[in-house]
This record gives structure tokens, sequence and C-alpha cells, in this order.
């Protein structure tokens, strides 16, 4: 915890330019008729998302902690989200994408200066620093939303970057063996965490295997040509009817060209590269091709003690290298790139026990529904996780190469229905320990 407010206010100045700049490049680069557009009933206009955030920051750190009067109440309703499915969201009176960016403007040039004149100290310290905190992951959150929607939406590519370097060397083998005994899940010290994350509690597993890597395109082509798609006794009951209605036979964006499969990525089509972690999985695919190789995918507490626990001393760390923010030598992150890394990248990322690639590159789809930890407690508004728990909703761990570091840790708790696809997620695979373990 930062208690010196002179740090915080930097901090908190800097995780909000950086997310305003990346917002900025994510709704310039493209015209207007494509800010206002719905690519996907899936998604919102992306001027939806941009006003979204310009609304929230007026909400939380305008009104809230600058405690100044509101700039536009009357389109709270318009930009709240649990009013306005997103397939509604095009025929709302939305701000024009002139308006929008004007909208956001104005709000972020307040709330600097609340953020200049905020005392930052005494009873408060904590709930403000916070606030500043959620609202910067919460633009980056909607900017890798937008980012989803740039994937989806057709034409040429508007967005290119650098693939990511390929550091795969020196995995230690395909699974490793995690130990039986307790260790410690979730935080309650670390700042910006959000409230589904806490309270830090203990969490005994039995002992289990879990893969070194993401499962990468080419073992998930194994599944597809193995006839994994055409025998339902690999899915789950509903994954199975999702798979026939839909006639599903490969990842989202995957299409059949000659013998192969190509894919769409922001774009451009491209073969698929045998040795990239496999992207744009539901639940039930993971599921389906986790049992079809003979084994399952971990849950929840299992992925993170693999994240976190080190052996040597105990204790959870903050990511898999240790207790430093991440770098570009550690993990995928930030949209610098368009892709995950190939399977068994950024060896200086590793977890104590070997375990690679856990933070950025895919999300990772757990067994696990989303869940509150024994003593949560709703804040800073029960919209925000606890009217999502339930079992709905999945849990995915870890982030993909579209979210930014301070939206990531290895405590952080993403969501989402299972029949999901759009989203940047992929999976590796667990099974219990066996007998030649003990
Ligand atoms: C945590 C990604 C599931 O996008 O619905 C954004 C994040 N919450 N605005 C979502 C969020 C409110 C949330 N996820
Ligand atoms: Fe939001």
């Amino acid at each position: 915890m930062i208690h010196d407010p002179e740090k915080l206010r930097d901090r908190a100045a800097s995780a909000l330019l950086a997310a305003r700049t990346r917002t900025q490049a994510l709704t310039t680069c493209v015209d207007e008729p494509d800010l206002t557009a719905q690519h996907s009933p899936l998604m919102s206009p992306l001027v939806w998302d941009l006003a979204h955030i310009g609304n929230q920051e007026e909400q939380w750190l305008m009104r809230a902690v600058g405690g100044l009067e509101a700039l536009r109440p009357e389109i709270d309703s318009v930009y709240d989200a649990f009013e306005h499915p997103r397939a509604e969201r095009p025929s709302l009176p939305l701000l024009a994408p002139t308006e929008a960016h004007s909208y956001v403007d104005e709000v972020r040039g307040r709330v600097l200066d609340v953020l200049e004149k905020t005392p930052l100290r005494g009873d408060r310290l904590v709930e403000q620093a916070f606030a500043f905190g959620m609202v910067a992951q919460h633009e980056q959150q909607h900017d890798e939303t937008m980012l989803i929607t740039h994937q989806l939406r057709r034409g040429p590519a508007a967005l290119t970057a650098p693939p990511p370097p390929d550091t795969a060397e020196g995995v230690v083998g395909p699974e490793v063996l995690v130990p039986s005994g307790h260790f410690t899940m979730g935080t309650s010290r670390e700042p910006w965490a959000l409230d589904n994350e806490r309270p830090a509690h203990h969490r005994l597993l039995p002992a289990f295997r879990i893969d070194t890597t993401p499962v990468s395109n080419a073992a998930y082509l194994w599944f597809i040509e193995d006839g994994g798609y055409r025998e339902s006794r690999w899915w789950a009951p509903e994954g199975w009817r999702m798979v026939c209605e839909n006639k599903l036979e490969a990842p989202l964006f995957w299409r059949r060209e000659g013998s192969g499969w190509v894919r769409r990525s922001f774009g451009v089509t491209e073969p698929i590269a045998p040795e990239e972690p496999v992207l744009h999985v539901s639940w039930y695919e993971a599921d389906a091709y986790a049992r079809w190789a003979g084994r399952r995918l971990p849950s929840e507490a299992e992925w993170e003690k693999a994240a976190r626990w080190d052996p040597h001393t105990g204790y959870s760390r903050r990511y898999p290298w240790g207790d430093e923010d991440p770098g570009p030598e550690h993990a995928n992150l930030g949209q610098r790139h368009l892709r995950p890394a190939p399977v068994g990248s950024y060896p200086e990322g590793e977890s104590p026990l070997g375990v690679r690639q856990l933070i950025g590159d895919v999300w990772e789809w757990t067994s696990g529904d989303f869940l509150p930890y024994p003593g949560f407690q709703a804040f800073p508004y029960r919209e925000y996780s606890e009217v999502f728990f339930g079992d709905a909703y999945k849990v995915l761990r870890g982030g993909s190469f579209a979210v930014d570091p301070v939206a990531c840790r290895g405590t952080f708790r993403n969501w989402d229905l299972p029949v999901r696809r759009q989203i940047f997620a992929g999976f590796r695979t667990a099974r219990d320990a066996g007998p030649e373990d003990a």
C-alpha cells in the first residue's frame, strides 16, 4: 500500500493517461460509421464504450471523489450497462463520435483537477486511492472489449502490431507436479485489487499436475482431426447442443481452406500457427478437449496455486515471477502485440514450479463457477461482481495479450458465459496426481 500522496498521485495520473492513450487509438483508427455501427450483436457500438468510459469516470471520480456537480446527469441511464443489454445499445440516443470524444475529454480535465486538489490522506485515503485505480482498470477493460469489437469487425485491417518474440525454449516438460498442501488464495493487501479478489484466505488442495503451457493450435488440431466436434461423448450436454445448433467444427474465426485451416485475425486471413496457444474457444470447447485428452480443466484454486505459490517460502507471490510489476520480458500484455506468443515463451515469466505464460497471451478458462470468496464484501458497488455470482458464469484467469498490466494480477478474476468465444480465451489442462507421484 502506497501512503505517500505524491506517489499515489503520480501512479493514478499515469494509469489514467495510459488508458486514455489506448482508448484514443482504438476510437480514431476507424471512420465515424465504424464507430456507430454494431459489428456484432454481442458487442456495443464502439462509441457506446467510449462515452460509457467517460460516464463511469464522471460518476466515480468527478462526483464521488471530487464532490463536483454532475456534468451530464441526463446520460447516466443511456450508459448504464444494466439498464440496456448490448444488443439494444445501437438504438439508444447515443452521443455522436465528436460529442463523445469531447465529453470524455471534459470529464478527464476535471478529474485531473480533482486528483491535484484532493488531499489523499486521512480516513478516506484507501477509498479514494482505490477509486482512481478502479477507474483506470475499468477503462482498460473496455479497451479490451473494444479490441474484441475490432476483431469481429469485417473489412480491411485498422490495427497492426509486430508479432511477439519467440522466446520458447527450456520448458521443464509438458506438465509439472504441484504437491498437496495449503496456499494463500486471493489478496487483502493489493491496493487496486477488486472486490472479488478479496480477502486472502487459505485453501487446502490435493496434489495435481498442470500443463506447463497453454494448449497449442497443433494440439487442438489433433482434437479436431480426431473428430472431436463430431462425438458427443467428449461434451457437456449443453456444449453438445451448442455444437449441433451452430454446426461448430473449429474455434471462432477459423475456416477450412483446401486440406487445412486458416483464420481471420484483425482483418487479415492467415494460416493457423501451430505453435501458438489456441484462441477463441468457448468453455465448452476447452472442457471437451480436456476430456478427449484424458484430462480436465484446472480449478480456479489450482490455477492460482500454480501461478503464485512459492515452494521455497510457502508464500503466494503477486505474479508467477515474483512481486515486481510486469515488464515486457515477463509476459505478453498491454496490446503490444495482437496475438499470443508461441507456447513456452517468456522463460523469465515462469512460476517457481516452471509453469509458463500464466499471465498474458490468452485468458485461461478454469473449471469453476464465479463465486465469492469467504468473507467477500461488495465494494464499491454490487454490480461490479456480486450480481454475477452463481453457476451461470465460468472464471477465466491470467489475462490475454489485450490486457493492460494495471488490470492484471495473480489474483485477478474474469468471468464469462461458457458459450462465449469472441473473448481472447484459450486454456491449459490438469489432472489429479497419480500413485506414481506419492
Ligand atoms: C470483468 C470483463 C466481465 O466487461 O463485463 C466493465 C468488466 N465491468 N464494466 C465486463 C466491466 C464493468 C467486466 N468483466
Ligand atoms: Fe463498464
